[in-house]
């Protein structure tokens, strides 16, 4: 196989005319055309819907269109018009459908009707929603709560988030894992022990005022491309923007706006990051570590001349604790060792450094690429060191802007679920509601996995998603899934994870947010927060895929009735007729985050989440920001002392959501046609002695006892650090071990797993 089979090197820019070629195909395949009006009226835009894609923040002055090529696919995905009615199951034996890819099972269209996994003919066959209650309420009270597990999957609102929290926990347990446990679980940690907040303290309009920009381990251009927007308007202020990551990712290289015409007619693009770091995968500790040396150096020598410094010493000295081991750290740490650790000479980090010192206000993004390594903790951590150093938190134009993954990821942690107890309001809960919630931590998304494995766990209750397909160890986890006594899944279109059935499986099919959600007072409205703590309402305008649909926040209230002793201890059936009750009750429970919740629903750009950090309270224990002194160099769970072992970046392509694959493209990486393939350094390969056109066998590097080994994918020459690869999510999930999860806060370290590569 040719690499010019999968493999075109581009230069095409993110956006302009491949985004709207990709957009008229999609349509097509999805049979979505209709929705296009929609989109251009109502997405991302007050009155109408918010995006299911991506959780960038949604400004209060629209663009005329304020989609962007992926939100616009996730949209025509969910509004499709192929269906997945019970005749379909009739024709396909769940053996048969486990031989499927992933983008063909969600590709046969929305699921129309509840449905239940008949061991006996191995299909899914047809049930009542009266019938699946009663048999899901009457297994769930005899369960022992703890060793049940209530998941949710980033996307249902706060109203539906809000009351699943409060059904776990009156059900018995905090066992209320999210999709964050494998995203940004690492930015919650850290920045609360950093900062005293668990989320971003930058808003929208930062953007305006910024004068620097830095970028690490994210990309922009599939995963957030509304951002470019804010980026190519802060280069056309002549803003620098400087990217740590290593691949060069389009997204971050070159930006048509689709929305300008003259840019689109002279295909012109603009020019994002002004300076772009290969930096190995895992090397960013060792990277900003350089940079903070860098100031540091040039600060005392600045002090030494009696010329001012390059460090806020009253920042620091007012605001701040640590710095003195901080700098004695920097102090401490050889070059040879940044250098090696990094992968980046010290000529390349000193423009990076310099362009620092001489900003008055800096943002940092950061995404995967930090957060899911061994030491993704101390990698944020890092960064906020950087930015604390020259005062960057708590000013206009300058913070810390973590970009969320799910469109309501972050908002369902504001609304209580959350399996660490710290983190919510328990003894409100208990006023509000008259009853007395578990008050030991509950099991996040790794420990949920370890309970699995080792035979604990009896049911799974998946508000969303698509659980065993996003978690790593992927053969142990689809064998011990099938001891499960009971696992309830709510979503809207078929997936791997239905298939891998429990004693007893039901498919509880739902709306999707475009769609109207009619209840008994009328059109319901749903709400959610962006990544930067603006609240946004939200209100379908297409009608169901089908007339058997339940709504998220009735399927809530109808397992709460079916399953809790006490189930009148929380107006259920008010809340699931009438979604602004709910938001009054969120109110009574979360007071200062949402005040004046229902009048406040239509505030243009949503309304900010007050942010103590953005206002310099420091809510941590020492009441002061925390330099925090990372005990290592390297992220990743290898030590790079065997060269023959290289680090993989599990990636996602510009055709997929997460498990979703859209297609199999990835237009801006110039890769075509398959997702088997792994990305390598040439010198790498040759090295390895693998042919250029080689099939090849990936290897987990670990010496465990267990063996993880996945086989044909096609070898292409890639633009990457030495000791870096890459492949895509989810088809190497089998290759990451479950124990390789971030220091405190367990997000699986899927950007640096240790491989071996070979001719396969
Ligand atoms: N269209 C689309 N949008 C999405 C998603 C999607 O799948 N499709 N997923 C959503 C979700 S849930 C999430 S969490 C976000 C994810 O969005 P991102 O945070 O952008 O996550 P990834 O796609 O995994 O890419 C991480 C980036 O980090 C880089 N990287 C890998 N390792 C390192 C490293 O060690 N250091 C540095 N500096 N960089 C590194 C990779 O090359 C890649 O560019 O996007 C959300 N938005
Ligand atoms: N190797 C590797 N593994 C990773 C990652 C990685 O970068 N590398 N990234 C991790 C990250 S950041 C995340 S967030 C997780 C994602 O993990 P999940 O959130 O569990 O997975 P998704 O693929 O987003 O879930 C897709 C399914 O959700 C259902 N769905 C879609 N829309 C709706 C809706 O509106 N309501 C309901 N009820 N269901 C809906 C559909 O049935 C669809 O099949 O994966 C993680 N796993
Ligand atoms: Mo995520």
């Amino acid at each position: 196989m040719s690499d010019q089979k999968w493999h075109h090197p581009t230069d095409q820019p993110t956006g302009g005319w491949g985004s709207v070629k990709s957009l008229v195909k999609h349509a097509t395949r999805q049979r979505a055309v209709h929705s296009v009006p929609g989109l251009v009226a109502a997405h991302n835009k007050t009155g109408g819907y918010m995006c299911t894609s991506c959780a960038w923040a949604k400004p209060g002055k629209p663009h005329t269109a304020e989609f962007c090529e992926n939100g616009a696919k996730a949209t025509f995905w969910d509004l499709t018009t192929r269906r997945a009615p019970p005749s379909f199951f009739a024709r396909h034996t769940v053996s048969e459908l486990l031989r499927w890819s992933d983008h063909d099972l969600e590709h046969e269209g929305r699921l129309t009707h509840p449905l239940r996994y008949d061991a006996t003919q191995d299909r899914y066959v047809e049930v009542t929603w009266d019938e699946a209650y009663a048999d899901i309420g009457a297994k769930l009270k005899g369960y022992d709560p703890a060793r049940v597990v209530f998941y949710a999957s980033g996307r249902a609102s706060l109203e539906t988030s809000y009351m699943y929290q409060l059904l776990a926990r009156m059900y018995g347990n905090n066992n209320l894992p999210d999709s964050s446990n494998m995203c940004h679980e690492t930015t919650s940690v850290a920045l609360a022990e950093s900062l005293g907040t668990p989320v971003g303290t930058v808003l929208l309009e930062d953007f305006h005022h910024t004068d620097c920009i830095l970028s690490f381990g994210q990309n922009v251009g599939t995963n957030s491309p509304r951002l470019l927007h804010d980026l190519q308007q802060a280069r056309e202020r002549d803003v620098p923007i400087i990217v740590f990551n290593p691949l060069r990712e389009r997204g971050w290289e070159a930006f048509v706006n689709p929305q300008d015409p003259g840019q689109m007619l002279s295909n012109k693009a603009t020019q994002i990051a002004t300076q772009y770091h290969q930096v190995r995968a895992g090397g960013d500790i060792a990277a900003l570590m350089g940079m903070a040396k860098l100031l540091l150096d040039w600060h005392e020598a600045a002090r030494a001349r009696g010329e001012p410094g390059v460090i806020d010493e009253s920042f620091i000295a007012e605001h701040t604790t640590g710095f003195e081991a901080f700098a004695a750290h920097l102090r401490g740490t050889s070059w040879d060792d940044i250098e090696r650790e990094s992968g980046l000479p010290r000529a390349a980090l000193e423009p990076a450094a310099r362009t620092y010192a001489g900003a008055r206000a800096v943002i940092a993004i950061y995404g995967m690429g930090l957060t899911q390594h061994r030491y993704g903790v101390e990698n944020v951590q890092m960064l906020v060191n950087l930015l604390l150093m020259r005062g960057h938190i708590g000013r206009r134009g300058a913070g810390i802007c973590p970009v969320r993954g799910h469109s309501n990821v972050q908002g369902q942690r504001t609304v209580g679920i959350a399996e660490r107890t710290a983190l919510v309001p328990l003894d409100r809960l208990a006023r509000q509601y008259r009853f007395e919630p578990p008050r030991e931590d509950g099991l996040n998304t790794v420990q949920a996995c370890e309970a699995v494995v080792s035979g604990e766990l009896q049911a799974f209750i998946g508000l969303g998603g698509n659980f065993v397909r996003a978690v790593p160890e992927r053969e142990l986890m689809e064998r011990k899934w099938r001891d499960l006594d009971l696992s309830v899944q709510i979503a809207t279109k078929l997936n791997r994870t239905h298939l891998i059935t429990a004693r007893t499986t039901y498919l509880l099919p739902t709306l999707v947010r475009s769609e109207i959600d009619m209840q008994a007072s009328g059109p319901q409205i749903v709400t959610m927060e962006d990544s930067t703590t603006c609240i946004h309402a939200s209100r379908g305008r297409h009608p169901p895929a089908s007339a058997h649909l339940m709504s998220e926040t009735r399927i809530v209230a109808r397992l709460a009735k079916a399953c809790l002793p006490d189930a009148d201890k929380a107006p259920w059936d008010i809340w699931a007729a009438d979604y602004g009750q709910v938001r009054e009750a969120i109110e009574a429970t979360f007071p200062e985050d949402f005040r004046d919740f229902n009048a406040r629903l239509d505030q243009p750009g949503g309304f900010p989440r007050p942010v103590a950090a953005r206002e310099r309270r420091w809510l941590t224990d020492a009441g002061k920001a925390c330099f925090k002194v990372p005990g290592m160099l390297n992220a990743s769970f290898d030590d790079g002392a065997d060269p023959d072992v290289l680090r993989l970046v599990t990636l996602r392509s510009n055709d997929q959501f997460n498990t979703t694959v859209y297609g199999n493209d990835d237009r801006l990486r110039g890769i075509r046609g398959t997702r088997m393939i792994v990305m390598m350094n040439r010198q790498d390969r040759e090295r390895l002695g693998i042919a250029r056109h080689a099939k090849v066998r990936l290897t987990t590097a670990v010496d465990d006892g267990v063996a993880r080994s996945m086989g044909g994918f096609d070898v292409i020459d890639y633009d990457l650090p030495l000791g870096t690869c890459a492949a895509y999510y989810p088809e190497c999930n089998a290759l990451i071990p479950l124990w390789q999860y971030a220091r405190e806060s367990m997000t699986p370290a899927a950007k640096s797993v240790p491989v071996r590569i070979a001719a396969d």
